[in-house]
């Protein structure tokens, strides 16, 4: 959480920031802001990111990114970055879909069938029109990433079929989504930001959660909860998103140099993700977690109503069958 203190020291950076760049911006360090540890390939990317826009600027717009969530817990950053206050977030799909009812659609479960599937509709026409979705929030969509898959895990035992979950309460990202997600399985559903839920498994105000290996890893979660259930029960995309106030003090050509500059980062995130996966889960194997395959059919099925609820007007369905229909 930002103190009011250091909120204030933001919004006069941003001030600084604001005043170089009208005088045709020169020597704009962008701030960017991520939960995720240094080193994460989210972090990464976006520092490569900040190298390409450097050179292609001659060293004229630069990025800062704030890792391991110095300026907020995801849903916090999200007004932040529509005032400007924050120019760049790398946030997850998930606190968007309250917000932004269509940003649902790649976070539901079980919609896509592999990754090649996610990153063939993320990287086309679909995932284009979601980015511009963004802009009637005060934002820019400039690039998704990849988050792997989410899977369950928790402190009691390990989870074969959606009846294992039945009162559980399970920590999921602050999305209604997510908490219809896990309550069609019958678990309680707590929604909660990231950064508390290491002592809320160890305390046990919580029995699991969900996620990817590389968060289930930085984080530390598979110490305090140790059954892993490989359900990959969603792909929700990562997003990188800017403001639009930010965004607006730029000129046209540099508008360009930083969608372009994103862009690139995108082939780097997935080469860097690719290879921290399998170092995760190598790693929470090692530490003692407990893994178990499962059969996914039950899962798919008690996760239908799902649908039926958040998939309710046209361009929703659309959406969904648009992405089905990608080969
Ligand atoms: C991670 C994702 C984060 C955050 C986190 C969570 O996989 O990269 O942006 O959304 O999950 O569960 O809160």
């Amino acid at each position: 959480m930002l103190t009011k203190r250091s909120f204030a020291a933001l919004a006069g950076a941003a001030f600084i920031a604001a005043a170089t760049t009208s005088a045709q911006a020169q020597n704009v360090t962008l701030r960017s802001t991520d939960i995720h540890p240094d080193g994460y390939p989210t972090i990464e990317a976006v520092k490569y990111m900040g190298q390409q826009l450097e050179k292609s600027t001659n060293g004229r717009i630069k990025i800062n990114v704030f890792h391991s969530g110095q300026l907020g817990q995801e849903k916090d950053t999200i007004d932040q970055t529509r005032f400007g206050v924050i120019d760049l977030n790398r946030i997850n799909m998930a606190p968007f879909n309250n917000l932004i009812p269509a940003t649902n659609v790649p976070s539901l479960p079980f919609i896509f069938r592999s990754v090649d599937h996610m990153r063939k509709v993320m990287d086309g026409p679909i995932g284009d029109n979601l980015l511009g979705e963004f802009d009637k929030h005060d934002l820019i969509g400039l690039a998704f990433y990849d988050s792997g898959s989410r899977s369950f895990y928790n402190s009691k035992k390990a989870i074969n079929s959606p009846a294992d979950m039945k009162g559980m309460k399970i920590r999921v990202q602050q999305s209604d989504m997510f908490v219809a997600l896990v309550s069609a399985l019958g678990a309680n559903a707590t929604p909660m930001p990231f950064g508390e839920v290491y002592s809320a498994l160890q305390t046990g105000v919580i029995d699991g959660a969900e996620n990817n290996w590389p968060s289930y890893e930085s984080t530390r979660h598979f110490e305090v909860s140790k059954f892993y259930s490989v359900t990959e029960h969603s792909l929700s995309p990562e997003v990188l998103v800017m403001s639009k106030r930010s965004f607006a003090k730029f000129s046209p050509e540099d508008q360009k140099l930083i969608r372009t500059a994103a862009k690139e980062s995108v082939a780097k995130m997935r080469e860097l993700w690719d290879a921290r996966e399998k170092e995760s889960e190598a790693k929470v194997k090692a530490g003692g977690a407990q893994i178990n395959a499962v059969q996914k059919q039950p899962f798919i099925d008690a996760m239908k109503p799902v649908y039926d609820k958040f998939v309710t007007d046209a361009k929703l369905k659309d959406m969904v069958a648009s992405i089905q229909a990608v080969k």
